[in-house]
């Protein structure tokens, strides 16, 4: 049997971890898609976006999940569109999608959009349907955007389940997306597991409850931010996300990361915060050793204000601003 290593580097990763199945035609679409995009001048951004699962048996019956559905992703890929950039939108199956998402969640769900119109008193005509008034302005609205992306071609989406399928594919995608250069952007929204079980140490069947408590020791998931920078991506503007639920090391966190990897941008957010406050950490360009080396800016958006008001726009285009002056330099 070989050895796995005690902990994987990204390379150590790739070479015991075996591919997904569907990794070849996933980037024969991307290829594709860049072509087109690229004929039309087009910046490019890879959005990623919701959880990632964590199999702990070959015949999957159990896994972990997170909290993520998605949110962050499909609502910043609709402003990226809007800003004239194409998405390639590598999601999380069954996660939240741009424009659906605004009909799928659970609070405003499509069937109530709709009225059931009785045909007149003798007819034998079937029942037809309608929108319902009050909602047709904003169903016309997503309906018009999601047309025109359609017919622009200018959103591709890829999905995910498990932790390995999103780092297969966000390797694979990167490495393809790099030949825009500094036309592409790497919008890392997806909430991913920071542990794995590896293939080898799985059970092949389901994990029997006879033998009472369960244990087992997850491996670290490499720092795949370190490749992506320094070698998958060459000159793209990477931005990431750090999450975390204690308000003391975001910040740093955040910071940190930014000094290991050497990406554009850190967007930091608190768990029960971050649908309206994020912050963007980011190198400052000053001359003076003993000057910050990090600076932080605040998005803030009022939802008491203006409930209808989303974070993303101004995520959006603060980064669709940035990109623009970096691309200038
Ligand atoms: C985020 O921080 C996203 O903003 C959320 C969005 C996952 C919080 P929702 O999908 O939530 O709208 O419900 N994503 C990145 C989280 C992450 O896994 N970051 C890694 C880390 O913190 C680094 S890439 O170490």
């Amino acid at each position: 049997m070989e050895t796995l290593p005690t902990t994987f580097s990204a390379e150590a990763y790739f070479q015991t971890q075996p591919p997904p199945p569907t990794i070849e035609q996933d980037v024969q679409s991307v290829r594709g898609f860049l072509k087109q995009q690229r004929e039309h001048g087009k910046k490019v951004v890879l959005v990623t976006s919701g959880g990632t699962t964590v199999p702990l048996e070959l015949n999957v019956v159990r896994f972990l999940d997170n909290f993520s559905a998605g949110t962050r992703g499909a609502t910043s890929a609709e402003y990226f569109l809007k800003a004239g950039y194409a998405v390639i939108f590598m999601h999380r199956q069954f996660s939240l999608q741009p424009f659906s998402r605004h009909y799928s969640h659970s609070t405003n769900p499509f069937l109530d959009l709709l009225e059931i119109d009785d045909p007149p008193d003798g007819s034998t005509a079937p029942p037809s349907i309608s929108v319902t008034s009050s909602k047709r302005d904003h169903l016309l609205g997503v309906l018009k955007s999601y047309k025109s992306v359609q017919k622009a071609g200018t959103m591709l989406t890829l999905t995910f389940v498990t932790i390995n399928d999103y780092l297969w594919l966000l390797r694979a995608v990167s490495q393809e997306l790099s030949v825009l250069g500094k036309d592409a952007m790497y919008y890392l929204a997806a909430a991913v597991s920071d542990f794995f079980l590896p293939r080898q140490k799985m059970s092949v069947h389901k994990i029997q409850s006879g033998k009472g408590s369960l244990h087992i020791e997850m491996d670290q998931v490499p720092k795949i931010l370190k490749p992506m920078v320094a070698e998958w991506t060459r000159q793209g503007f990477v931005v990431s996300f750090k999450l975390e639920t204690d308000d003391g090391i975001l910040i740093p966190k955040a910071q940190a990361a930014l000094e290991r990897y050497g990406h554009s941008v850190v967007i930091a957010n608190e768990l029960h915060r971050r649908k309206f406050e994020v912050a963007f950490v980011y190198r400052t360009h000053d001359a003076d050793p003993s000057a910050p080396r990090f600076a932080e800016t605040w998005v803030r958006i009022d939802l008491e204000k203006d409930p209808e008001k989303e974070v993303e726009e101004d995520i959006v285009n603060e980064l669709v601003r940035r990109h623009k002056q970096w691309l200038e330099m």
